[in-house]
């Protein structure tokens, strides 16, 4: 087990130099701070990588799944964010592609993590997974549509909403929200209402970027990346670190 945290953890770092060595065609500039963002994620997300995959072995066996698929959300991430500084660094142009490539993967996989919570405490159904990443697939492909302009963005940001707005009905009124208030367990709790905060104000950054940037004009491709990677950081990282810190609680009071 230790062998094999240890060579994902060599695999993920050597993505890293390679990369970097890859890089002399273009350096990051001092003035560029939309490049040095995309830095500071990529790093975020490796240090927060580490740090859940060393963490999995210290929570109670019922969390352990969440907190390497948190882990797992920020590794995958972090290799995304490295391509995407890539591109942004060599071509100024906003890097959609692998944003959106990145998004597909590890949206559905936050997505699990409501399942896996509710079924740390025995509350969860299948159901409650597949909701979630029907509403993740129609949010994001409606998204993508607008954004690479295959569509019109306003019908494209129609179609994004009405996913994000199913996500949200499904973790408050839906099944998951029910079961999770129902089971009477006050790391669930705390960890679901947190979670679900996150998936509301902080995923409300991204429609609200995609209104300014395409529908209303005044943001430009700067701001925009700008925006989503604050946004990413603290909706992959934060979200992971809400999990961990409830099965942690969780630990504690066991002993
Ligand atoms: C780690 C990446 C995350 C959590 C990405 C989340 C992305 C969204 C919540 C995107 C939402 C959008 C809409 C609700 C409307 C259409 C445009 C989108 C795709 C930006």
């Amino acid at each position: 087990m230790n062998k094999l945290k240890l060579f994902a953890l060599t695999a993920v770092a050597l993505m890293g130099i390679t990369s970097v060595a890859n890089a002399d065609a273009a350096m990051l500039q001092s003035n560029d701070f939309v490049g040095i963002s995309f830095w500071l994620v990529s790093m975020g997300c490796l240090a927060a990588t580490v740090f859940f995959f060393l963490e999995r072995s210290s929570v109670p066996a019922g969390w352990r799944v969440s907190i390497t698929v948190a882990g797992l959300v920020t590794g995958i991430a972090f290799v995304h964010y490295i391509y995407m500084r890539e591109v942004w660094v060599t071509t100024g142009e906003s890097p959609t592609v692998y944003r959106y490539i990145d998004w597909l993967i590890t949206v559905p996989l936050l997505m699990l993590e409501f399942y896996f919570v509710l079924a740390a405490v025995g509350k969860a159904t299948s159901g409650v997974f597949w909701r979630l990443l029907i509403g993740s697939l129609v949010m994001l492909v409606g998204g993508y549509l607008g954004e690479a302009g295959y569509i019109n963005s306003t019908l494209a940001f129609v179609i994004g909403m009405a996913g994000w707005i199913y996500i949200l009905y499904e973790v408050f009124s839906g099944e998951a929200g029910k079961s999770a208030e129902r089971s009477g367990n006050k790391s669930l709790v705390t960890a679901f209402g947190a979670m679900r905060m996150i998936v509301t104000v902080g995923w409300a950054v991204y429609p609200l970027g995609y209104i300014f940037g395409y529908l209303t004009g005044g943001v430009d491709a700067n701001t925009l990346n700008i925006v989503y990677n604050a946004a990413d950081f603290l909706n992959k990282i934060a979200f992971g670190l809400i999990i961990w810190a409830a099965a942690t609680q969780q630990s504690s009071r066991a002993r």
